[in-house]
Parts: C-alpha cells; sequence; structure tokens
C-alpha cells in the first residue's frame, strides 16, 4: 500500500510536545495503519520522529487527523484536538500536556 517514494508519515508535520500546533490548519491523514477504537477500520498514524513520537488518529474518517498526541524522547507530551468553529473556521487545542511518570489527579 506504499507508492513508491511515498513513505508513512512524509506527509504529516514534525511536532512534538512542545510544538504549538495553534495555527497548524486541517492536516490530511492519507495512510492510517492502526485501529485505536476497536471498528476495524484504521484511523491513526505513528511517526516516529528523530525526537519525538507523534500519534495522529482520524477518528470520523472524513481524511483529517481530528487528534494528536506528541511523546518527546525525554517523556515531555502534549495532546491537541482540532476543533471546528461555527463560523467555519478550524483551529487546533491542547488539551493535555504534562510529562510521562507524573502522577497527577
Ligand atoms: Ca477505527
Ligand atoms: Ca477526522
Amino acid at each position: 500500500m506504499v507508492n513508491s517514494g511515498d513513505l508513512p508519515g512524509l506527509d504529516l508535520p514534525d511536532v512534538d510536545a512542545h510544538s504549538d500546533l495553534g495555527g497548524l490548519g486541517a492536516i490530511e491523514l492519507h495512510h492510517p495503519t492502526q485501529d485505536l477504537d476497536g471498528d476495524h477500520i484504521p484511523d491513526a498514524e505513528t511517526v516516529q520522529g528523530q525526537h519525538s513520537m507523534d500519534v495522529w488518529s482520524d477518528l470520523d474518517h472524513d481524511g483529517f487527523a481530528d487528534h494528536v498526541t506528541a511523546v518527546d524522547n525525554d517523556g515531555d507530551y502534549s495532546s491537541w484536538e482540532f476543533h471546528h468553529n461555527p463560523d467555519g473556521t478550524t483551529h487546533w487545542v491542547r488539551t493535555d500536556q504534562g510529562h510521562l511518570g507524573d502522577h497527577k489527579h
């Protein structure tokens, strides 16, 4: 399923836990390979970058990522959600951030 010169993840932005996705805009998810919600339809793609591992997911299968979690090699992480505004614009909103191993409740 890999086209020539078209490796998974290359079409996705390289983000890490400290990236600001606020102005990133819609991100197309062309090659989802994982099924996060168990309906047997692939909805997520993991990109292993140099400094972080990013998991992009498209849970409503419209072809655009709705959620991303970036986990840095040092354990810092952040999660973002893609929001559709009533006026037709879109923006990413950070929903979580922290450090793996911290237990905040
Ligand atoms: Ca699924
Ligand atoms: Ca989507």
